[in-house]
């Protein structure tokens, strides 16, 4: 693409960066990757405070800005650079396509997905919290089952028969908690393997996740 803005990557190797790239790619964009990880320093740099003074990955530089948050950037790219990824301002569809951003990034990535990651994985720095472990678990398995509903209802995407953004922050959770072996619905495991055949996630997947096969999210 000629007139694009240079645009640039900074993160891989977790489900918050494969979003980024997935998004990039869904769009035909070409970028180039800062392939930092997380906990390895190098958010901390003062160049990237620069970008993002909270010092989280992705970041992703377009021109002079830096967009940060994944499921902002997936909005913002698609909304800028797409056509069916994100649905227009005000209509009920965006309404919808926003219950579903803010769900998933809410009930399933933070208040579960993350608790997990945090009291498992990261428990040396977060500390031991096997009730809480239990209970992310659970909340997590009855939450998702909404999500399951409607794709069985009115699939066989989340807005129907569009593919969007909403769907790819989904299937990022469903990575990861297939990874987490945390119980996904039949239908969802579905939705998922037919979201997984996208060029696009194979590719972002790849690049973001070179040491794992496809299919193996990580958080
Ligand atoms: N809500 C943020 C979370 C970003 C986040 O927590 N990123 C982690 C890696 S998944 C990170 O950068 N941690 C700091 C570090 O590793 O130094 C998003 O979705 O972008």
């Amino acid at each position: 693409m000629g007139l694009q803005p240079a645009i640039v990557v900074w993160g891989i190797g977790t489900v918050r960066t494969l979003r980024a790239h997935w998004v990039l790619r869904e769009l035909g964009l070409e970028y180039e990757t800062r392939a930092i990880g997380s906990r390895t320093g190098e958010t901390r740099s003062a160049a990237f405070r620069a970008l993002n003074p909270r010092a989280k990955i992705p970041v992703v530089e377009i021109g002079d800005e830096a967009l940060v948050e994944s499921a902002a950037i997936v909005t913002t790219l698609g909304e800028r650079f797409g056509v069916d990824l994100v649905p227009p301002p005000k209509s009920r569809a965006r309404a919808r396509y926003d219950e579903w951003c803010l769900w998933t990034m809410t009930e399933l990535d933070a208040h579960t997905l993350y608790v997990m990651r945090r009291h498992g994985d990261l428990a040396e720095l977060y500390g031991e919290a096997p009730k809480a472990l239990e209970a992310a678990r659970d909340y997590f398995a009855w939450q998702v089952e909404v999500a399951a509903d409607e794709i069985t209802q009115r699939g066989p995407f989340l807005l129907g028969e569009t593919f969007s953004g909403a769907d790819l922050l989904l299937t990022t959770c469903l990575d990861w908690a297939l990874a987490y072996r945390v119980p996904v619905p039949e239908a969802l495991v579905a939705y998922r393997g037919r979201i997984a055949t996208r060029p696009a996630y194979g590719a972002a997947f790849a690049h973001n996740f070179p040491d794992l096969v496809a299919g193996d999210g990580a958080s």
